[in-house]
């Protein structure tokens, strides 16, 4: 049942964990689907302000956004912006936009001015939900890029109130309650709920039309994949807790973790910055029964003296995905902790924004390596680049194709690019290189697509050359990621310099810095060429900039 070989040379694989049919659901139905069950526990809790929402509180509470964001003159087919770092409300806006039957484009609270404004315009915005740390930034990044009269609401982080001309947040809520119902049916289960941004297999950051139905099927292939094999449904008597330390505005620990562990019951504890010892203390404090990670995160558990066995003592399972991890990674955890895989597995996933996320999950927790099998509803192929045919045995590579209900609708606004990545009859070219074992768990050891991943963190190499560009000293320039220990890679710069102008390394670094994210910044150094090799088209050819780096 793993492989189905339809006669025509396609080796297609399908799950072995069932068969998938999607059901009608909307996102917000989907997360409060048990919400009877376990109302009286608690869903959210803030590691740094301690305010808690038990299930039946956040339930409401979104409904209470909703309305309220109905009432500002909010309509279908609206984009609210949800720019907030890990809140219990950035999870309660983003569940109350949904509400609303309006579209959700979330984005990096870490983001400079000039990144937000890019999304902001892009995704045609038309109002912001953003946290009071960074209510500047946002203020700054709207100018001219909202409509007129359009809302800024702020989440009070607690360390104050909301600036002048913005709506407080909380008043969503309080004022809500005594606000009409919503009348629902205005959007149906193909219409776009949330558009994350994702620079694909080339070229700017795009957004990324993920339906109710995309992310729902999603939530509900992975359920049946890791439901009682890794995690516990909530009851009185036990409940999953576990940190939400990914970033809520990236698809991981959106609909990767904090949406379907809703839907279960799990109470979730929200961290907004990763703080070494305040993050270990959290663990301890709150009797952490699982978490999901970045492989950066797993490294510092291995590396940091402060975290003990005692810190882990509750936790039974660790997601971890995003980015490729070293198997002899996973024997350092279990070596330092005196831990095993009985007592604590680490299970990875695999997936990409433009399948809602996930495609592959190893649940046995003794493949550490492999990304696992995929899952119900998801289908696999593994097709070589140079022949387009798909591989025929175990081990050979090529690029890993995605089909199922959990591939996005397409790129907002873009159709060149959604057509150069879905292809034939609904197929996701994934860009990732990757084969399968005798086993037909699978494995991914490269990528063919330009994407840069730091610390988990997407970076578009089209972004910082353009950027580069700009530079009055810079004639072309050339990204390409280069292998970090700590981050897992780093963008590293070729440039050509203007004839008489001088640039030097750090005056290049520096250019960057403080215009785009910290994670973005040349850390792999910069390089003086006297050309940027391309193919005949003008194509950048990342592979000779790589083996330039060797
Ligand atoms: N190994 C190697 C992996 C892996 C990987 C991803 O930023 P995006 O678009 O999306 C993500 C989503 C990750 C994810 C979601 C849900 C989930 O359960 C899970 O595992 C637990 C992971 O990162 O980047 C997509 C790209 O990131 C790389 C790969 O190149 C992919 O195309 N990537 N997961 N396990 N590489």
């Amino acid at each position: 049942h793993e492989m189905v070989d339809n006669g025509n040379g396609k080796k297609i694989f399908t799950s072995p964990y069932g068969e998938y049919t999607p059901s009608e659901m909307f996102v917000h139905e989907y997360v409060w689907k048990n919400v009877e069950n376990h109302g009286n526990l608690t869903a959210l809790v803030c590691s740094v302000t301690g305010r808690k929402y038990t299930y039946s509180q956040a339930r409401d509470a979104a409904n209470y956004i909703g309305r309220s964001l109905l009432n500002i003159g909010l309509r279908k087919g609206d984009t609210v912006a949800l720019i907030a770092p890990n809140y219990p409300e950035s999870v309660l806006a983003f569940l109350g936009i949904l509400e609303a039957e309006l579209i959700v484009t979330t984005v990096n609270p870490f983001y400079t001015p000039y990144e937000i404004s890019r999304q902001l315009k892009s995704s045609g915005a038309a109002a912001i939900i953003a946290v009071t740390e960074i209510a500047g930034n946002a203020l700054e990044a709207a100018k001219g890029n909202l409509p007129p009269g359009a809302s800024v609401i702020v989440i009070d982080d607690g360390t104050g109130s909301s600036p002048e001309g913005t709506i407080p947040f909380m008043d969503l809520i309080t004022r809500g309650k005594s606000l009409p119902p919503i009348k629902h049916g205005a959007v149906s289960v193909n219409d776009v709920a949330v558009l994350p941004y994702s620079s694909g297999t080339t070229g700017m950051p795009k957004g990324v039309m993920l339906t109710h139905k995309n992310l729902v099927s999603n939530m509900e292939m992975t359920e049946m994949t890791v439901d009682e094999r890794m995690w516990k449904t909530s009851s009185a008597t036990f409940q999953e807790v576990m940190p939400l330390i990914l970033p809520f505005f990236h698809i991981f620990g959106m609909n990767g973790l904090t949406l379907p562990r809703l839907a279960r019951g799990t109470q979730i504890i929200t961290v907004p910055k990763f703080v070494p010892e305040q993050f270990i203390q959290l663990l301890a404090n709150h009797k952490m029964t699982g978490m999901y990670l970045v492989p950066p995160l797993l490294l510092f558990f291995n590396a940091s003296p402060f975290v003990k066995k005692e810190h882990l003592e509750n936790m039974h399972h660790a997601v971890i995905g995003a980015a490729p991890m070293a198997k002899d990674d996973f024997r350092r955890f279990y070596d330092k902790f005196q831990l095993n895989q009985d007592n604590m597995k680490f299970c990875q996933g695999y997936g990409l924004t433009e399948t809602s996320p996930v495609c592959c999950f190893e649940v046995s927790g003794t493949k550490p390596g492999s990304i696992g099998k995929t899952i119900p509803g998801c289908e696999v192929r593994v097709v070589d680049p140079t022949t387009n045919k798909d591989v025929a045995r175990p081990g050979e590579t090529g690029e890993i194709w995605i089909k199922g209900p959990h591939v996005m609708k397409g790129y907002y606004n873009n159709e060149a690019a959604t057509q150069s990545m879905i292809v034939e009859d609904g197929w996701l070219k994934t860009g990732d290189i990757g084969h399968y074992d005798e086993e037909y768990d699978f494995y991914i050891t490269d990528r063919l697509k330009e994407l840069i991943k730091v610390k988990g963190f997407q970076v578009a190499p089209a972004e910082l050359e353009a950027l580069l560009r700009s530079h009055p000293g810079v004639v072309e320039a050339g990204v390409v990621g280069v292998p970090d220990a700590r981050c897992g890679e780093v963008p590293k710069a070729f440039i050509v310099p203007k004839k008489g102008s001088n640039p030097t390394v750090e005056s290049i670094q520096n250019f960057v810095k403080g215009k785009v994210s910290d994670y973005k910044e040349l850390k792999g150094g910069v390089s003086f060429v006297d050309s940027i090799p391309k193919n005949a088209s003008g194509k950048i050819l990342r592979t000779k900039l790589k083996e330039l780096c060797k």
